[in-house]
């Protein structure tokens, strides 16, 4: 492709010889303790959500690269508001004005990072210019691919940008900004996950993803979404890895008015999902959530792990797990990405959750998830209050972030 493309070696040549260096992953050992004390040692503290590291580094397609940053700390867990402080049921209603332009501004806010990692740098490019020229176009590739849109979507839509420009179809430089929110809305709305079906109980979520990218806060929260809605809810500590995540869950167990299976530390995480669904059958409960490891002794392990916990899942149940959900870190940029694919091929992903939209200007990782892996969003995370994970709704993250 370098051959037939001088100007995309352009691009990419001044996009690698910008912030070279820079590490975007804790330096990670391939090597897994073998202690199984990973968890209690000192680690680094979140990965530091404002120093953006530059999306030319290769994606690490490791689970196990970002997820140790920040091992969950029960102590740590947000402060958890009561399950029903906020619902966009009520918001919804059209007679709650205030309400519903809070919580938009809240997602606004949320994404205030994304915004200057994409909606502004394309403004910049934009900015004072008279017509789309040559040059506008390739500031404009390399704006949208250092918002971490990913290359190949990247490619595409400046492609029919140019097309459309040679074809005097798009002229003003409004009109093309238009034209990209119009373009990266499309991507969006096409994954947007659908509601889950009624009816099927114990509906059976399955939740999966490296460490830290906060599995077992989203399982919490979720967990409190459904309380909110008078559901019954069992919660499976399926990362025995860690006592301090067992801990967690049961915290927010309690918090949420749900009750929590667990086996100790160190158990089989396949049995521990077993009895959950038992009991989630026994007690005639709306939804059970397993919370799975994040971090086994290699990558290998843990997929097969994972996969071992969805057949004994299928044996409690027929049909389920209803939904395997991917925890995504959004502060991650393209290694999100990567580590689909790696869950995808191994578990089969029917949904995702991208977490730390809030924290991170990288949030437009959304669009090349959704272009290159086609597998629908169902939450996202714009912080670490309870109300701060909102089902994924592609016009309103549009709208926030344009
Ligand atoms: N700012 C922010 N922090 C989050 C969000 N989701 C999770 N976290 C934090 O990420 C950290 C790791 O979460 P945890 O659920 O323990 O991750 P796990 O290892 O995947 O289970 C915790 O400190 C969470 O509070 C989010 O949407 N925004
Ligand atoms: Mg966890």
């Amino acid at each position: 492709m370098s051959e037939e493309t001088p100007k995309k070696r352009g691009l990419f040549g001044r996009l690698f010889r910008r912030g070279g260096g820079e590490a975007v992953e804790p330096p990670e050992p391939d090597e897994e303790p073998t202690s199984g004390e990973e968890a209690d040692a000192p680690a680094p503290a979140e990965p530091p959500a404002d120093q953006e590291p530059s999306p030319e580094e290769e994606p690490l397609p490791e689970p196990e690269g970002v997820g140790e940053a920040p091992p969950p700390e029960p102590a740590e867990a947000p402060p958890v508001p009561v399950p029903e402080e906020e619902g966009e049921a009520e918001e919804g209603s059209g007679e709650d004005f205030p309400a519903r332009a809070g919580f938009l501004a809240r997602l606004r806010q949320g994404l205030a990072k994304t915004r200057q990692g994409l909606a502004q740098k394309v403004d910049r490019v934009l900015f004072g210019k008279k017509e789309i020229d040559a040059e506008t176009l390739d500031e404009l590739e390399e704006a949208l691919v250092t918002a971490d849109l990913g290359v190949a979507t990247v490619m595409r839509l400046v492609d029919e940008i140019r097309e459309k420009v040679s074809r005097k179809e798009l002229v003003r430089p409004e009109a093309l900004r238009e034209h990209l929110k119009a373009a990266i809305r499309e991507i969006l709305v096409a994954e947007e996950a659908r509601p889950a079906p009624e009816g099927v109980r114990p509906w059976v979520i399955m939740v999966v993803g490296v460490n830290g990218v906060g599995k077992t806060t989203t399982i919490g929260k979720i967990g409190a979404r459904f309380r909110r809605e008078g559901k019954r809810v069992i919660l499976a500590a399926g990362d025995t890895f860690r006592a301090a995540a067992i801990e967690q869950l049961e915290i927010w167990g309690d918090r949420i008015g749900a009750q929590v299976v667990r086996h100790q530390q160190g158990s089989d995480p396949a049995a521990v999902a077993f009895d959950a669904v038992e009991a989630g059958k026994a007690r005639n409960v709306d939804v059970v959530i397993v919370d799975t490891a994040g971090r086994l002794h290699t990558k290998r392990n843990l997929m097969e792990e994972l996969k071992k916990v969805r057949r004994v899942i299928g044996k409690a149940l027929p049909g389920a797990p209803h939904e395997v959900l991917l925890v995504l870190d959004a502060t991650t940029g393209q290694n999100a990405v990567s580590q689909a694919r790696l869950f995808h091929e191994a578990v089969g992903v029917d949904a995702i959750a991208l977490t730390k939209l809030d924290g991170t200007a990288r949030g437009g990782v959304i669009v090349a998830i959704c272009d290159e892996l086609k597998i629908p969003i169902r939450y996202i995370g714009i912080g670490e209050r309870v109300e701060d994970l909102r089902p994924f709704d592609a016009q309103g993250f549009v709208d926030a972030l344009f």
